[in-house]
């Protein structure tokens, strides 16, 4: 421990009041925005300082420091393969290999003090233009951003207005042993944010727990840094203003539910129509002026209220079986938003036993399906409206988000490309 001064957070008591004065018209389309999305937040909301959460606490905080925590960080810079499938040393070669680009990104401003990605934004290849581009109309801006984030590789694409609540009150500084708080103050005078959605390979996913299926939460890392940086670059390029971002920085679920993308489940994710919880989010904060979209509803809330399926599955029993509620169990959640929260010490700690992260809560979800067969977009409507028992009934019957063994899967590689 060094013992440098730790700048202490203020408990978001910053918030509401020094908050950017918005009109009436913009707090109104904020109320508008929260009814729709179901977002219910009270007047103990206070904004989350990074050094909060559970992976900077296994940095300063005896709660979870552990020597599973140090041996679990370690096997991502030299793994430690063992006997069991899935964390051979072909499963960690693979693991590490899916994770290069992102942590490249990562390590590349180290000796500026910053962990790219995700303790701090990326830095942007090509910078702000002097001169700015003529605009078309806003639509039509907004259209060809979404058009340029396909292009560039993005799965999915929403628009959202800046949303300062959602803004980490402080970063964790990577520079110092305890990881104290520093300055988050990179978003002043943003207007609006675009998330973009990376989906998870599913054959992979459904090898979880294990080191191989990390491989899928690897890659999208890496994608990730590169089409964020790469869309920047663009809006940079036309002459604004853009900050790209991963896990740094701001909160990544309720951007994306305000910006359309999905609703929020009790396995504490984002559920999609187009790949359900098995998806990763980054954003880009821009003052290029844009159209934005409307949160939408399509049935995840009420599933979840009759469905504990990933609760139960839970090693550590980390998630809520019952509702939603105003207060989480640790310092690790942001306090004042009613809604399911996890024991994030638990499910870490699960993590630091296995050497590896696990996502079983996203491969058991009934919305984890391929929906590029029909047969699963039509269990997807069903399950969203009156029919909904029996098609969780039907889910739990068939299993069909049983474990893959991890050897099957290697099996299932070299087949396909025989
Ligand atoms: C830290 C972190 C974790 C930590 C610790 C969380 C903590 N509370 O300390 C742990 C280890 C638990 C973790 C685990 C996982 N994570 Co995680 N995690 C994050 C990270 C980096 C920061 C979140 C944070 O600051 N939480 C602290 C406070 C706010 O937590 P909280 O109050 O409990 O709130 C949680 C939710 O309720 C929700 N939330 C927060 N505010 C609000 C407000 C409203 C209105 C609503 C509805 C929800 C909501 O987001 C929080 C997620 O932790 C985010 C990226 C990001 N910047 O958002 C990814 C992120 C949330 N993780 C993600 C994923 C996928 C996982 C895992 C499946 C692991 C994996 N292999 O990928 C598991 C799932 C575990 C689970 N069921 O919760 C994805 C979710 C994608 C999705 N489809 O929604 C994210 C967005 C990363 C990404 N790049 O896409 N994670
Ligand atoms: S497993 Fe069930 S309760 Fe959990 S998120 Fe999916 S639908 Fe909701
Ligand atoms: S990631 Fe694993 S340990 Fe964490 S909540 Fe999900 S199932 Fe539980």
């Amino acid at each position: 421990m060094t013992d440098e001064p730790i700048l202490e957070s203020d408990g978001g008591a910053d918030w509401p009041a020094n908050r950017p004065s918005l009109t009436p018209e913009e707090l109104e389309a904020r109320a508008a925005s929260d009814r729709q999305a179901g977002f219910v937040i009270s007047e103990n909301f206070r904004r989350f300082s990074q050094r909060d959460d559970v992976f900077n606490r296994a940095w300063w905080d005896p709660e979870v420091m552990s020597d599973d925590v140090a041996a679990f960080y370690a096997a991502h810079r030299k793994p430690d393969p063992r006997k069991g499938d899935g964390y051979t040393q072909w499963d960690f070669a693979l693991l590490n290999a899916s994770w290069s680009v992102a942590r490249d990104f990562a390590g590349r401003g180290m000796a500026k003090g910053r962990r790219e990605g995700f303790l701090d934004p990326f830095e942007v290849f090509v910078p702000q233009a002097e001169q700015q581009a003529e605009l078309p109309p806003v639509p039509e801006v907004t259209d060809r951003i979404r058009s340029v984030a396909a292009f560039l590789g993005a799965d999915l694409v929403g628009v959202t207005a800046y949303d300062e609540r959602w803004t980490y009150t402080h970063s964790a500084d990577i520079s110092s042993e305890s990881r104290a708080e520093k300055p988050n103050d990179w978003l002043d005078g943003m207007t609006s944010v675009i998330v973009l959605g990376h989906e998870m390979e599913r054959s992979l996913v459904q090898a979880y727990p294990s080191a191989l299926a990390a491989a899928a939460t690897g890659r999208e890392y890496s994608h990730e840094a590169a089409i964020v940086t790469s869309l920047a670059s663009f809006i940079n390029g036309l002459g604004f203003r853009a900050v790209a971002t991963s896990n740094d920085t701001a909160l990544a679920i309720p951007y994306a539910i305000q910006a359309g993308l999905g609703e929020y489940g009790r396995n504490q994710m984002v559920i999609t129509k187009e790949f359900g919880p098995r998806v990763r989010f980054s954003k880009v904060f821009t003052d290029l002026p844009l159209v934005h979209d409307k949160p939408t509803r399509f049935g995840v809330g009420e599933t979840c209220n009759a469905c504990t399926k990933c609760a139960e599955a839970c090693p550590p029993k980390a998630l809520p079986k019952g509702p939603p509620q105003e207060v989480g169990p640790d310092r690790s959640n942001v306090s004042g938003v009613t809604k399911w929260s996890a024991d994030c010490n638990k499910c870490f700690t699960y993590w630091t036993k296995l050497r590896a992260d696990c996502a079983i809560c996203m491969r058991v979800c009934p919305y984890n399906r391929d929906y590029s067969k029909w047969r699963n977009r039509r269990f997807r409507d069903l399950l969203n409206g009156p029919l909904r028992g029996l098609m969780l009934w039907l889910d739990a019957r068939f299993d069909i988000n049983r474990r893959v063994a991890p050897k099957d899967w290697w099996r299932t590689a070299s087949a396909d490309s025989g």
